[in-house]
């Protein structure tokens, strides 16, 4: 025999578990509120042309995923409902071996996974698809525990390179170029990082010994945040950096004075023994420039 409570006290029972649910959502800030109601996906379009490839598949994996939920919630409810306890007690048809049943929850998620991987498979290779001259090439170092991006545009500074590098005090600003394509090449000195611009959907490993790369095309004028997204030690909270997409006129500006702040180099700044930028473990503050 089941658990037998009267009906009011049943009905009671819901309508508490429904008021402690709404008190519990009521307790979300706007802001987590405003992501649920996007699926926790970004407010904006993406900033880069290759950010609408990882958009896409989010979304479409989205509504692959809300699309299975219905039918399985649908049949749950329906089979909760239409088998549910009746007076007379009676117990429904009892069946086995439903060949035709366990082909299909065989087939079904196959299919699946094979579509999401076979979309997985195209997004990355947009991604990841580099060109062969790309309109510039950024050598980003990333080490403990900051940024430094190497401007190897080769018509600046007399064949110099312009740099930008973040102290322990200041975090480094990367500077792009709207609608110009940018190959990022990452390399680290010390431990493995991984370079993230949020609101361009992609990030990478920064691997010591390994020269990663990927490249990006901003569609869109405006500030960005970066950051460091491998946990790579005590200070690793604070590998933050701003990205700056910019008109060309700007950009040209920005390395006009880069150089005659004396931030140019004869070689790239890779980290390691040509590493500028030092965070004093001894110093809590972080530095000691
Ligand atoms: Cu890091």
């Amino acid at each position: 025999m089941g658990l037998h409570l009267p009906k009011t006290a049943r009905r009671l029972g819901v309508v508490a578990l429904l008021g402690f649910s709404l008190l519990m959502l009521a307790g979300c800030s706007q802001e987590t509120q405003d992501q649920a109601s996007r699926f926790a996906m970004p407010a904006d379009s993406p900033a880069t042309i290759q950010g609408q490839h990882i958009a896409d598949l989010w979304k479409w994996s989205w509504v692959a995923a809300l699309a299975t939920g219905i039918v399985v919630w649908g049949l749950i409810f329906f089979v909760v409902w239409r088998y549910r306890r009746r007076s007379d007690d009676e117990i429904p048809v009892q069946t086995r071996y439903n060949l035709p049943l366990e082909i299909f929850y065989t087939i079904a998620p196959i299919i699946m996974v094979v579509v999401l991987f076979q979309h997985t498979v195209l997004a990355q290779n947009a991604v990841l698809k580099l060109e062969d001259n790309p309109d510039h090439v950024v050598k980003v170092v990333g080490q403990q525990w900051t940024w430094t991006f190497n401007y190897m545009d080769e018509d600046v500074a007399d064949g110099q390179v312009v740099y930008s590098a973040g102290t322990a005090r200041d975090i480094p600003t990367l500077v792009l170029v709207e609608g110009q394509t940018v190959e990022f090449q990452l390399s680290s000195p010390d431990v493995i990082h991984s370079f993230w611009i949020p609101a361009f959907l992609m990030k990478m490993d920064v691997v010591p010994g390994r020269n990663n790369r990927f490249q990006v095309t901003p569609n869109q004028i405006g500030e960005f945040k970066g950051k460091c997204t491998e946990l790579c030690g005590v200070y690793h909270s604070r590998m933050l950096f701003n990205v700056e997409v910019v008109s060309q006129a700007d950009f040209d500006q920005y390395l006009r004075d880069q150089i005659a702040k004396g931030y140019v180099s004869d070689e790239p700044l890779l980290g390691g023994d040509d590493a500028t930028t030092l965070t004093g473990l001894s110093d809590s503050e972080g530095g000691s420039e």
